[in-house]
């Protein structure tokens, strides 16, 4: 199966037998009730890697059940942050002895280059279970100065069962990012990892068991989003749902939260961040950090810098750099190191980004490179720039989630300010620049949650993430992140006879 590219480990390197492939509900590998499953694929070939369990409503009900218990009677959310914070420690230890094991599901799953799952995935994964598991015996509440004679404080409590929908372009980041800091705060939880990457999800429920994480802490419910999913975020006992994913798909999670149990809502969602390039810029360096930012991750990356607007005094040498870049870029089995860009997850997205290729074509737009599909088998796309491209364009205007950038050209800082935030979202921005104050002034003008000066894609477990406007609220890593999963409780007792 493997390519041999002189590289030991690579030669080595097997494709992972699967072995877990039931539904996670309180501590067991179990079949759905209504015993069907699904199949996941190889975007590689397009073959089949594995037949996985298909939950359903009565499913989530189950799992539902078995974290509730687990909340209201179970020690996790009763035992001291510390005792947690071991158990989320051995956690990441597994997670790091089994790299190798899920890297390989993650690309196999996923098109994921196997190098950057083990590298930059997989450890950041585990670390993030670090970075919680040290916040866990820290989290209390404040005393409260009361205008009468009272003695108040607040305390920090679990919010109790959170449900977790994730997305299959990040599937261990994604996990990790909302499972951490919801086992730190002591929720109890059901996870539903996308249809389209289900097998790390259920490794690491096997990992967080044998780590001792208590059965029905942690259950995770395979499936398709418009049943399991559906059933998540309209569940009357989980307190919370955390989403990361479509804007569309977003909107009818709120909407079911709504008319459920008004349960909270945090929702990741979709981007179209912009990437300002100014005039005075090192124009190898800018060429190379806009391709990155619309090619890692083959542009699957809800930050993506889809839109580059460059300053014109260096727009036609910018844009001969970046094409020149584009068309060396390396396109290739996700598990060859030397390869940077694998295939797009699957073949609902791969003909999407096709068709969006096409939309652009039509529209007017410039085709400078790409715009194909690459190889005899499997679902890549080649890197596409588009110039030529009005503000109204669909290209523009939606989010594409592929390799395919739009290059526009700009005038003055603040035309380049206003047409960055005309999008309906807000999730990041990068600007490079040398000048401090533009890169102050611009980066304070953009309404997104994240602005990279001189860098794109600099993510950290202390940074708190998410967006503006349209890409939703609530946000993932960071301490933000923790409280997200605490609910605020006041207490207040009379004081008699007390001086203060
Ligand atoms: O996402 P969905 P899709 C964007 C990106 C992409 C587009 C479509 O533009 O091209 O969305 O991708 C579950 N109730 N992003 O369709 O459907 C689903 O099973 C409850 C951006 O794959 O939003 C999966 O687990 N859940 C993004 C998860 O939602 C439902 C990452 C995400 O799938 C549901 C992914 C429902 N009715 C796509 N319908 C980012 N922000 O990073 C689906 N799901």
């Amino acid at each position: 199966e493997q390519q041999s590219n002189g590289n030991g480990e690579m030669n080595q390197l097997k494709i992972p037998e699967i072995k877990f492939t039931k539904l996670f509900i309180n501590g067991e590998f179990v079949d759905s009730i209504k015993g069907r499953n699904f199949e996941t694929v190889d975007p590689r070939t397009g073959e089949v890697i594995a037949t996985v369990a298909e939950g359903d409503k009565e499913d989530v009900d189950v799992a539902v059940k078995a974290a509730r218990t687990a909340f209201d009677q179970g020690p996790w959310p009763r035992m001291s942050g510390f005792q947690r914070a071991r158990i989320m420690e051995k956690f990441a230890d597994l997670i790091e002895q089994n790299n190798n094991e899920l890297a390989a599901l993650d690309c196999i799953d996923a098109g994921k280059l196997f190098m950057m799952g083990k590298l930059v995935d997989i450890p950041a994964g585990a670390a993030s279970l670090r970075y919680y598991a040290g916040a866990a015996d820290k989290i209390h509440g404040e005393v409260l100065k009361s205008t009468r004679s009272l003695h108040a404080y607040t305390l920090k409590e679990p919010i109790g069962v959170a449900g977790h929908i994730i997305p299959w372009n990040f599937p261990t980041s994604m996990f990790l990012m909302k499972v951490a800091p919801a086992l730190a705060a002591g929720c109890t939880m059901i996870v539903k990892p996308a249809e389209q990457t289900p097998l790390s999800a259920l490794f690491y429920a096997h990992l967080a068991k044998q780590a001792g994480v208590p059965d029905g802490v942690l259950n995770v419910v395979t499936g398709f989003g418009h049943t399991a999913g559906a059933a998540i975020s309209s569940h009357m006992d989980i307190d919370m749902v955390c989403f990361t994913g479509s804007t569309e798909v977003g909107r009818l999670i709120m909407q079911a939260a709504a008319t459920s149990n008004l349960k909270q809502v945090s929702l990741e969602l979709g981007g179209k961040s912009p990437l300002i390039i100014f005039d005075d810029a090192d124009l190898d360096k800018a060429a190379g950090l806009a391709l990155q930012g619309i090619v890692h991750n083959k542009g699957e990356v809800c930050v993506s810098s889809s839109r580059v607007y460059v300053q014109e005094g260096i727009y036609d040498e910018f844009e001969k750099k970046l094409v020149e870049k584009a068309k060396a870029w390396k396109l290739g089995d996700p598990f060859d190191p030397n390869t940077r860009q694998g295939p797009q997850v699957d073949k609902r997205q791969f003909e999407r980004i096709l068709s969006y290729i096409d939309i652009g074509m039509k529209e007017g737009a410039t085709l400078l490179t790409g715009g194909k599909p690459w190889g005899s088998k499997g679902y890549y796309v080649e890197p596409t720039v588009f110039a030529d491209v009005k503000e109204d364009m669909q290209i523009v205007r939606e989010e594409i989630f592929g390799p395919v950038m739009s290059l526009m050209k700009f005038k003055t800082i603040e035309e380049a300010i206003e047409r960055a935030n005309n999008s309906k979202y807000g999730l990041a921005a990068g600007i490079v620049t040398k000048d401090l104050n533009v890169a102050n002034r611009v980066s304070r003008s953009i309404r997104a949650g994240i602005i990279w000066i001189n860098c794109y894609f600099e993510f950290d477990l202390d940074f708190p993430y998410g967006g503006y406007k349209m890409s939703g609220f609530g946000r993932d890593l960071g301490l933000n992140a923790l409280h997200k999963y605490l609910q605020v409780k006041t207490v207040a007792t009379p004081l008699y006879d007390s001086p203060w």
